[in-house]
């Protein structure tokens, strides 16, 4: 019996030599399980014409595409997902852009997926679902197949308040029980899920929720990193190398970093106002430190990315002009995408990571960051899903700008002792969180059913 997951997008990229694992948490997760089980990966098509056949170079994986004409994609992904359901539900208002025209694509998006997962499942079959652009799916399933059906949600499920501002909550509620088993990263968005349900009128009792003759269970199952492949380029000499190189850039004592997809979520303005009212109020790190902000460009056909670029480029310019001195640079912005070693340089190189999301489902950068790290000190927003578990970071409340502040000195300033003490119970706890564990107990807890 093999597994289909469901995803909007494929884990692989396209090389000459056919398509190949790309990097990131799904496929690191995901991949291994789907290999020594066989089965399907079911996305939406890309890579143009080239792309259009080519197949995964693991012989027991396959990938089923689902076409989709632009019109359907920018209703679809951009419409609904990007500029409805994520503002939602990482609690941005103002920025939820309410059309009916890309509910409609949304409906019709997953309809075709739906499809495409009928048309490969065989009887016994394992089916996993994965995110918020399939909330409709498992539902549109659930009448045409009979095995198990999990589904996964990586953003925070808001407050119920929240959600009912979805003029389709209800139908959206019901979408994601049509699977079996409903997984969140943190206990805070299974409460909300559940807090929904009821609010819809769907009886909630303990962790499982009634539609119709079926129960659904909603449980918590974190996502983490491959620790195995981080520990490995937390001991290379090539990426130590390339650490020592980036500390030679900095050219200063102390080296601290943020690295995100530039999204509004990410919190990247408001840190680097915390870092330049950290110049302000502690003078007497100028000079001494200096700040690395890597941003991953993303999404970038929404307009909101977009002002968001241009409102960071402006803080960025801000901070040079007041600070920049012939012989120190307080901060580099890279604008780019890294290779994971290039990524984990950095990690090994800073002394300080500040990983502040406004919002965060988990935030698996925090994670890669301690597990790569020798000495360094996590500072983590309270309200990223992450900081359910790894409680020895220093929190922060990424919109208390002085907080920040004074907890970027404080972690500037904390002795070695402590670091060490501090990452290695993290270290413990990410273990636990290993990826590939995920999806073995995500799906042992479904198919036990
Ligand atoms: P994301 O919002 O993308 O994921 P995150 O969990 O931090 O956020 O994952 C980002 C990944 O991209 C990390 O593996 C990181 O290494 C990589 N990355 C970031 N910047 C990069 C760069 N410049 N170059 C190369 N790689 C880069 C969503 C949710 C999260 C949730 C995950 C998984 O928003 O909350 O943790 O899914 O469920």
């Amino acid at each position: 019996m093999s597994l289909i997951i469901v995803a909007n997008r494929a884990p692989f990229r396209l090389t000459a030599e056919g398509l190949v694992p790309a990097v990131g948490g799904l496929a690191t997760a995901l991949l291994p399980v789907l290999e020594a089980r066989g089965g399907t990966w079911v996305a939406a098509a890309e890579w143009g014409e080239k792309g259009r056949t080519a197949q995964p170079r693991q012989s027991a994986i396959r990938l089923e595409r689902v076409f989709l004409s632009e019109r359907e994609w920018q209703g679809y992904y951009g419409g609904f997902s990007n500029r409805v359901l994520w503002p939602l539900c990482h609690y941005f208002l103002d920025k939820i852009e309410l059309r009916r025209e890309y509910f409609q694509d949304y409906l019709r998006v997953n309809r075709r997926f739906a499809e495409a997962v009928v048309r490969i499942y065989r009887q016994g079959d394992t089916v996993f679902v994965q995110d918020y652009h399939l909330l409709l799916l498992p539902g549109l399933l659930r009448e045409r197949i009979r095995g198990p059906l999990g589904f996964f949600f990586h953003i925070p499920w808001p407050s119920s308040g929240v959600f009912r501002i979805l003029p389709w909550g209800r139908a959206l509620v019901a979408g994601v029980l049509g699977a079996d088993l409903v997984g969140f990263h943190t206990w805070e968005y299974a409460e909300n899920f559940l807090r929904t349900a009821a609010h819809y009128g769907f009886p909630v009792e303990g962790n499982r929720v009634r539609i119709g003759e079926r129960t659904v269970r909603v449980e918590v199952h974190p996502l983490g990193i491959d620790t195995h492949r981080f520990h490995e380029l937390s001991q290379s000499p090539e990426v130590g190398a390339h650490a020592r190189s980036l500390r030679r850039l900095a050219g200063v004592d102390r080296l601290i970093l943020g690295v995100d997809r530039l999204d509004y979520t990410k919190g990247i303005r408001e840190r680097l106002l915390a870092y330049e009212r950290f110049l302000q109020a502690y003078p007497h790190w100028r000079g001494r430190v200096a700040f690395f902000q890597i941003a991953t460009p993303s999404r970038t056909q929404v307009a909101a990315y977009r002002e968001l670029k241009r409102q960071v480029d402006e803080v960025v310019g801000r901070i040079l002009g007041s600070f920049l001195r012939e012989d120190w640079v307080p901060l580099r912005y890279f604008y780019q995408t890294y290779t994971q070693e290039e990524l984990s340089a950095f990690y090994r190189a800073a002394d300080v990571a500040l990983i502040t999301p406004l919002r965060d489902g988990m935030n698996l950068v925090a994670l890669e960051y301690v597990y790569t790290s020798s000495e360094g000190v996590l500072v983590l927003s309270n309200l990223a899903g992450a900081a359910e578990y790894l409680k020895e970071a220093l929190l922060v409340n990424p919109y208390d700008l002085d907080g920040m502040a004074a907890a970027l000195d404080r972690a500037l300033r904390m002795p070695q002792g402590e670091r060490r003490e501090r990452l290695l119970a993290l270290k413990a706890r990410i273990q636990v969180l290993d990826a590939q564990s995920w999806a073995d107990r995500f799906l042992s807890s479904l198919e036990a059913g």
